[in-house]
């Protein structure tokens, strides 16, 4: 049996300056960076990570993925529509620069072509699914952190959650797109039994 660290969607579009900026996205990055850092410095102690799997929204740039982009002239809702943000292979959708990505030890690409909020949507560049490398490796309980607290965040963590594996998030180690929301989001999480630290 085997422990998981989820990173979710650390990419510049989701950290200030971006498209769909989050306050706090660059902490999270960093924050994320140095608790992963200490935990490696432990040497394989019952506290580290077996394994690092860090997830990327990675949008079509030339359709409106499923609804998922506001069309031109119209406002994103910031609910179902939003900006155009971290389309496959442009800065936007890059990991962000304080993200220590030599912790990564799968890289997943979920959204293209459509709305993928969870992590359980994506697979890796070989298109091995999230659900067939977590079995190949044995994985059995995850922690989690990233952007958005009240999106991304919380869609991968019900997902886990109902998938059977036991599940942290790490509220300090993630960031949301709004604090109402957020907060909504870590009761829903904890009334499904997830640990909310
Ligand atoms: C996300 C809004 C739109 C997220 C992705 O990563 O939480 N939020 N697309």
């Amino acid at each position: 049996m085997a422990k998981a660290f989820f990173i979710i969607d650390v990419q510049n579009d989701f950290c200030e300056g971006g498209s769909l900026a989050c306050v706090g996205g660059a902490k999270a990055a960093s924050d994320i960076s140095k608790f992963l850092g200490m935990r490696a410095d432990k040497n394989g102690s019952d506290s580290s990570f077996d394994y690092v799997i860090a997830s990327r929204d990675w949008h079509d740039a030339h359709n409106d993925n499923g609804g998922h982009f506001a069309h031109a002239g119209v406002d994103p809702d910031f609910v179902n529509s939003w900006p155009v943000h971290c389309v496959a292979g442009s800065s936007g959708g890059e990991y962000h620069k304080k993200l220590d990505v030599s912790l990564i030890d799968f890289h997943i690409q979920k959204g293209q072509g459509k709305p993928a909020y969870s992590i359980f949507e994506g697979t890796t560049p070989e298109g091995e699914t999230l659900t067939e490398l977590l079995a190949r490796l044995d994985i059995n309980e995850v922690e989690i952190g990233g952007i958005a607290t009240d999106y991304c965040v919380l869609a991968s963590a019900l997902d886990a959650n109902r998938a059977g594996f036991k599940v942290t998030v790490r509220a300090e180690l993630c960031a949301g797109v709004a604090d109402e929301s957020s907060v909504a989001a870590c009761a829903t999480m904890t009334k499904a039994g997830i640990t909310v630290s």
